[in-house]
């Protein structure tokens, strides 16, 4: 994916040196006409705010919906970054048509790669982790694996804070180590520290503190 700025003036040079090559395409066709780059999937962002008098449910909240690089980073750079958000609080970018939630059909059957953060790490790693867990979705940067990826969703908590990727079917081993190996190496994770991946239904089953890990990278 084309994460950087249209390079209009970078093109009319190359035309310009070679008068005989074909056109080169151009986002930038006029100094009016812009076109912006497509995404391969249109995301919705959410935002979770931890109401006590309200249910999970009617605590999460869409903000909006983007399918450009040009709207995502508008939408980020509009937004307060994790580590401001007061405790409680939650981000989740998915895929248009996927609610952030274990009930959505196309999560029910999934889990996800889970990093937990030590208090520290607020402050060092959190809003680059969360950064660069935006770009390797919206960049579908794990191959065909990506068809698996649902969603990111980063929990801001006094306890620690939770960065994890939401993938829809547990039982697909391939794609999810696939995506855990490489969302490892993307954040710089030293490969002797390890993430576990847990299907939803052992998270919401739960009765302890902790959920059994299906994988590990
Ligand atoms: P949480 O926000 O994912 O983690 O879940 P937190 O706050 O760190 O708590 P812990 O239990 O992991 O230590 C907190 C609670 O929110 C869950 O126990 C559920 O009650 C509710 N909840 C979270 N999620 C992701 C869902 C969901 O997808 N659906 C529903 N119905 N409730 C959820």
């Amino acid at each position: 994916m084309a994460t950087s700025e249209p390079r209009g003036t970078e093109n009319e040079e190359v035309r310009a040196e070679s008068p005989t090559a074909p056109p080169v395409p151009s986002p930038v066709t006029s100094s009016e006409q812009y076109i912006k780059h497509p995404l391969q999937n249109r995301w919705a962002l959410w935002y979770f705010k931890n109401d006590k008098s309200k249910s999970w449910t009617e605590n999460l909240r869409l903000i909006s919906k983007f399918d450009t690089v040009e709207d995502f980073w508008a939408l980020y750079n509009h937004i307060q970054q994790p580590s401001k958000l007061g405790f409680g609080c939650d981000y989740c970018l998915f895929k248009d048509g996927i609610k952030p939630m274990w009930e959505d059909d196309r999560n029910k059957l999934g889990g996800r790669w889970l990093m937990t953060l030590s208090k520290q790490q607020r402050h060092n790693d959190l809003d680059r982790y969360w950064m660069e867990t935006l770009l390797c979705l919206i960049g579908e940067s794990f191959d065909e694996a990506s068809e698996d990826v649902c969603g990111a969703v980063v929990n801001v908590r006094p306890k620690g804070d939770k960065i994890a990727i939401w993938t829809g079917n547990c039982q697909n081993r391939d794609a999810i180590m696939t995506i855990g190996q490489q969302y490892k190496e993307r954040l710089s994770i030293p490969s002797k520290t390890l993430i576990g991946y847990q299907s939803h239904d052992d998270t919401s089953s739960k009765s302890g503190s902790t959920t059994k890990n299906m994988y590990s990278v």
